[in-house]
């Protein structure tokens, strides 16, 4: 490893904010520099606990990540934060407002906050968030706080990174606990009903318990609904304590050790897959076929099935040399 890297991979060992932001910049650019710090991270992880907190625009998601993040570095842990998809058009006027709320917390040298943009690449980015995860991890932090916006596949994706998944749903949703059901009712590990404050509560609450009742998950856990008033800081040590109960019924769980298992084979193999197209594109003459056989695909001259395998054999010949 060069210098550069290794006194990089020392400060992040060491906890310092910059290096880790530097390290983080890195990993999210895909730079090929990020690849030997994280696998001399990689030894000291495994502590660390993540939470994935998804919910529909504005349903007060960072109001919540800002309390819980209180409620731990009340209790002296180290907090991460990452936000991601601040840049979405829904978000586009809560930036600011994120920026002033969070800048106390800012402030505080035990919570580091990091806002993650898609730029369109959603699977990259659950891939990045997992990385960016096992920097914070190896930097010490206690808890890491994943803000997603959005009910759609892929923030299931992003969710999925985290270790437990919070959802999020407000009063007045009305018949939307039913549409969002195909999405996130299954990622959710714990429901909080936020704006707890505003009218509709209870009906919000018996929807959704009449959709887990008949809902029954492979790990027998009972996703536990939470009410929370984010604003007010009220339900916030009843959240806490929902995450916790969930932490110690996983930890003797052979089907979440399966789970972890699973996920981490999609990932090896999405390792592999982004290894080989890279390994494949960097033959210029290989890189050039490509855009040939694109081209003849448009114009039917070859068939796109075929057209791969000419590839892939133009990969296997240059790797024999
Ligand atoms: N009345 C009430 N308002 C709340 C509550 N929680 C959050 N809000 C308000 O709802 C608005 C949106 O809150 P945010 O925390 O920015 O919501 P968000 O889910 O992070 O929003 P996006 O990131 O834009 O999707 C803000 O004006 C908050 O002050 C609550 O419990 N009660
Ligand atoms: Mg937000």
């Amino acid at each position: 490893m060069d210098p550069v890297t290794e006194r990089m991979v020392a400060d992040v060992l060491a906890g310092e904010f910059r290096a880790i932001a530097r390290l983080i910049t890195l990993v999210e650019n895909g730079a090929p520099a990020a690849i030997p710090a994280l696998q001399e991270l990689f030894p000291h992880t495994g502590r660390c606990v993540s939470v994935g907190i998804t919910g529909a625009p504005g349903a007060g998601k960072s109001t919540l990540v800002d309390q819980l993040a209180g409620h731990y570095r009340a209790l002296g842990e180290k907090v991460g934060i990452i936000a991601v998809d601040p840049t979405s058009p829904f978000t586009g006027g809560a930036i600011l407002g994120d920026r002033i709320r969070m800048q106390s917390r800012s402030l505080d040298s035990g919570t580091f906050i990091r806002s993650m943009a898609t730029r369109g690449n959603l699977g990259g980015l659950a891939r990045a968030t997992a990385d960016v995860l096992l920097v914070l991890d190896a930097a010490g932090f206690d808890i890491v706080l994943i803000e997603t916006v959005g009910v759609g596949q892929d923030e299931v994706e992003i969710a999925r990174t985290a270790q437990v998944t919070l959802v999020l749903l407000v009063p007045g949703m009305g018949d939307d606990v039913q549409t969002m059901k195909a999405g996130i009712m299954e990622i959710g590990d714990v429901f909080v009903i936020n704006k707890a404050d505003h009218a509709g509560v209870e009906r919000v609450e018996a929807e959704l318990e009449s959709l887990l009742a008949i809902s029954s998950r492979q790990d027998g856990w009972k996703p536990p609904v939470v009410r929370t008033v984010a604003t007010e800081g009220k339900g916030i040590d009843a959240c806490a304590r929902a995450i916790q109960s969930w932490r110690e019924s996983q930890k003797q769980s052979a089907f979440q050790l399966e789970k972890r298992i699973q996920i981490q084979k999609e990932r090896l193999l999405e390792l592999v897959h982004a290894k080989i197209v890279r390994s494949l594109l960097r033959d210029q003459r290989t890189f050039g076929r490509l855009d040939e056989l694109a081209r003849r695909v448009v114009e039917r001259g070859i068939d796109p099935f075929s057209a791969a395998e000419v590839l892939l054999a133009a990969w296997e010949a240059q790797r024999s040399h």
